[in-house]
């Protein structure tokens, strides 16, 4: 079996929406000899890449690379590569674990890594301040969508459900989608809302990510984990408005379809200092 080469990156560079991480291999003529006519090289820095190869600029698109698989290699044929010096251009979103890459000689095309989708730990860690909340209530059991109104309007940066228990028992809280009301009553853009924390979601047996209560589809859903764990309630999903709001009341659409996760008791809180 052939003998991997490993090619150290060389340059790097910050650029647009990524970085661009570029290396110059002096050896390519060895590698291509090494692997035969053709070249499959390595992407395992974590990169979730575009890359290319030269000659510049009549660079050709490799392909796109997911660092969760199942491809963990790029494939450049050997009629692109050049005597002499060539460049791979890899446009990566994440910064690589390590930057290097390596020449294979046979590519990996079944390799999955489930671990690292950064969807599952991009949460940051924030530290919440609930004091006192704005409305508690009971929502009704059933699909249809709620509209609740606050006692009097209020005033905050971050609105938090803070969902108490189940209809069904279960440890489970979904949310198909949410919306707030403005002081006329009628639903806010939710242009530049974010999660700014919750504190379970699940990512592994389907897409329960808690953006799906703001993605403005009633078909899908926040739902917190049930796959490898079941945490217990109460159950905050927390949302950053991205600016000051006055909010009347808010509408909760439960879960269409199957009702695990429709949540029974809630608290409301809004505020400034929410998240920390
Ligand atoms: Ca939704």
């Amino acid at each position: 079996m052939m003998p991997m080469r490993e090619f150290p990156l060389l340059r790097m560079l910050g650029y647009l929406l990524g970085r661009v991480r570029s290396a110059h291999s002096a050896d390519w003529d060895a590698m291509r000899m090494l692997v035969g006519s053709s070249l499959a090289f390595s992407l395992a820095s974590g990169c979730d890449s575009v890359s290319f190869v030269p000659p510049r600029p009549q660079g050709r698109c490799l392909g796109r690379y997911w660092n969760i698989g199942p491809t963990q290699t790029a494939y450049a044929p050997g009629c692109w590569l050049q005597a002499g010096e060539n460049e791979i251009l890899i446009l990566d979103l994440l910064g690589p674990e390590k930057p290097e890459i390596a020449g294979l000689v046979q590519p990996v095309l079944n390799e999955l890594h489930p671990e690292k989708d950064f969807a599952t730990t991009h949460r940051p860690a924030v530290k919440l301040n609930l004091v006192t909340p704005v409305h508690t209530g009971s929502f009704a059991p059933g699909a249809d969508t709620q509209e609740i109104k606050f006692a009097a309007p209020v005033t905050g940066t971050f609105f938090c459900l803070e969902a108490l228990n189940s209809q069904d028992g279960k440890p489970y809280a979904a949310v198909a989608e949410l919306d707030l009301l403005d002081t006329n009553g009628l639903p806010m853009s939710h242009n530049g809302w974010t999660i700014a924390y919750v504190d379970s979601e699940e990512r592994t047996a389907e897409d329960g990510a808690a953006e799906n209560a703001i993605d403005g589809q009633t078909a899908n859903y926040w739902h917190t984990e049930w796959k490898n764990a079941s945490p217990g309630y109460p159950h905050r999903l927390i949302l950053n408005l991205g600016q000051e709001q006055t909010i009347s009341g808010f509408r909760y659409v439960p879960r269409q379809g199957e009702g695990a996760g429709r949540i029974k008791d809630y608290n409301v809180f809004v505020g400034d200092g929410l998240v920390r």
